[in-house]
C-alpha cells in the first residue's frame, strides 16, 4: 500500500493532521492499535482552548461541539475561606470550552471516515522504517499478517507510550522528564455540577479540581500519593475528600454515582527535536504536560496544524523549510505550555517540602488576587496564546 503520509495513531494528533491533510488533498492513512470503541471512550480531558474550538470548526467538526461545549469566561482559584475569580475572557478576550476528548475523537474520526479516509484500528506490532531516506516505510500487521505501508513522511501521533519514538537512533533526541511524587485520582459522576466555572483548590490535604462534562455529569480530581492504589479509595472516601478540599461553610460539591474512576501519573516530558529525517513526533509522543494548565490536548492539535502548513509547503512549493523548522516552531509553544503547567501544579499542590513551601503558595495566590498583572498572565497562558504567534 502507497499514501503521502504515514500516520501511526488514532487520538487527537493523528486526527486533526489526517483531516487538516485531506482538505489540502494531501492524502493520508492513520494506523491505530486500538479498536474504535476503545479510543472512542477512552476518558482523558476535557478543557479545549479557543485554538482547538476554532481548529474544529474550520475543519467541519463543530457541529455537535458548539451544540454541546460549555463555554466558560473564568475558573475559580480557592483556598479554605477564599475563593479568587479569575474572569479570563475579561483579561484576555479569548474563551475556553469543556467538551470530552473523547467527543473530540468521535467527532474527527467520523468526519474523516464518512469523508473516505483511511484509518485502520487493530493493526499490530506498528514499526517505522527508512524514513532517513525519501522512501520511509511503516510494517505492522494485521490478524497476524505481515503489511507496509510506502509514503513519503510518517507522522508519530502514537502516544507517550507508542513505538514511533523508540525507532529513533540513540543519540538523536534529548528527553527532559520529570514526574511529581503524585498524581491525580479522577472520577466522573452523575451529579449535575454545582458550580459554573472550573474550580481548582489548594488545600492542607492537597489539590483537587472540579470540572464537569455536561450539566448532569461532573468531573473530579483529587491529588493522591505517587504510585496510590485506587482499591484504598472507595467512592464514600473520594466524596468526603472532595468535600474537605472543595466545600465551603455553605456549598457543598454535588454527590452522585460514580461511573468512571483513575488514576493518573503527574508527569513532565518534552524530546527534543521533534523530528528526525521524515519521521515527525506529534501530541503526547513528543511531549507531556501535567494536567494542571489543561494544556496536553490542545499542544497535539496545534502540533498537528504546524505540520500541516509545513507539509503543504512541501507538496504545492517544493519548499522543506517548513518541515525543517517544524520542531523549532512546535517547541516554543510546548515549553511555553510546560512552565505555565508546572507554575498551575507548583502553585496548587502540596509539593511535599514543608510549611515555608505552601506559605509561598498563599502569597502567590493572594498576589493573584491583588495584581491584575499576575492574573492576566495566569488568564493569557490558560486561554493559549494566539495561533499566529507561532511564527
Ligand atoms: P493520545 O490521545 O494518547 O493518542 C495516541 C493514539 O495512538 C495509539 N497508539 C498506537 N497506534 C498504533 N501503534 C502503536 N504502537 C500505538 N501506540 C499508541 C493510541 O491507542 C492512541 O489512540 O495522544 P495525542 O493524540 O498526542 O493526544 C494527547 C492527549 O490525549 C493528551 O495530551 C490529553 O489527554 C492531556 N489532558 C488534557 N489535555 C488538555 O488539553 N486539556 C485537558 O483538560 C486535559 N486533561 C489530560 C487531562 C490527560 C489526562 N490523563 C488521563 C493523562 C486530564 C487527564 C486526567
Ligand atoms: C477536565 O475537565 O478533565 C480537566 C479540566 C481542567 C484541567 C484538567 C482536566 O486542568
Amino acid at each position: 500500500m502507497r499514501t503521502q503520509v504515514g500516520i501511526v495513531g488514532a487520538g487527537p494528533a493523528g486526527l486533526t493532521l489526517a483531516l487538516l491533510l485531506r482538505r489540502e488533498a494531501i492524502e493520508a492513512v492513520v494506523l491505530e492499535n486500538r479498536t474504535r470503541e476503545y479510543v472512542e471512550h477512552r476518558v482523558r480531558a476535557g478543557l479545549l482552548e479557543q485554538n482547538t474550538v476554532d481548529l474544529m470548526h474550520e475543519l467541519g467538526v463543530g457541529e455537535r461541539l458548539a451544540r454541546q461545549g460549555l463555554q466558560h469566561d473564568g475558573i475559580y482559584l480557592r483556598r479554605p475561606g477564599r475563593t479568587l475569580h479569575i474572569p479570563i475572557t475579561d483579561l484576555t478576550g479569548r474563551h475556553v470550552t469543556i467538551y470530552a476528548q473523547q467527543e473530540v475523537v468521535r467527532d474527527m474520526s467520523a468526519a474523516l471516515l464518512e469523508g473516505g479516509g483511511t484509518i485502520h484500528y487493530e493493526v499490530a506490532d506498528v514499526a517505522p522504517h527508512d524514513f532517513d531516506s525519501d522512501r520511509p516505510r511503516i510494517t505492522y500487521s494485521v490478524d497476524g499478517n505481515g503489511e507496509e505501508l510506502c509514503c513519503d513522511f510518517i507522522a508519530g501521533c502514537d502516544g507517550f507510550h507508542g513505538v514511533c519514538r523508540e525507532f529513533v537512533p540513540p543519540g538523536v533526541l534529548t528527553e527532559h522528564e520529570y514526574t511529581y511524587p503524585f498524581g491525580w485520582l479522577g472520577i466522573l459522576a452523575q451529579a449535575s455540577p454545582a458550580t459554573d466555572e472550573l474550580i481548582y483548590a489548594w488545600h492542607e490535604h492537597g489539590f483537587a479540581l472540579y470540572s464537569m462534562r455536561s450539566p448532569k455529569v461532573s468531573r473530579l480530581y483529587v491529588q493522591v500519593p505517587q504510585d496510590e492504589d485506587l482499591n484504598l479509595w472507595s467512592d464514600d472516601r473520594i466524596w468526603e475528600e472532595l468535600q474537605r478540599r472543595l466545600a465551603t461553610d455553605d456549598w457543598r460539591v454535588n454527590e452522585g454515582q460514580i461511573i468512571d474512576k483513575g488514576i493518573t501519573p503527574m508527569r513532565t516530558f518534552v524530546c527534543e527535536p521533534m523530528q528526525y529525517g521524515n519521521l515527525f513526533l506529534l501530541g503526547d509522543a513528543a511531549h507531556i504536560v501535567p494536567p494542571t494548565g489543561a494544556k496536553g490536548l490542545n499542544l497535539a492539535v496545534n502540533d498537528a496544524r504546524l505540520l500541516a502548513a509545513a507539509l503543504r509547503r512541501w507538496y504545492q512549493a517544493g519548499s522543506r523549510s517548513g518541515l525543517e523548522r517544524f520542531s523549532e516552531t512546535a517547541l516554543r509553544r510546548v515549553w511555553r505550555a510546560q512552565d505555565f503547567s508546572n507554575y498551575m501544579t507548583q502553585l496548587l499542590h502540596d509539593l511535599g517540602r514543608g510549611p515555608f513551601d505552601r506559605k509561598l503558595q498563599l502569597a502567590r495566590l493572594d498576589y493573584l488576587g491583588r495584581s491584575t498583572a499576575a492574573a492576566t498572565s495566569l488568564a493569557e497562558n490558560y486561554a493559549g496564546l494566539p495561533a499566529q504567534d507561532d511564527f
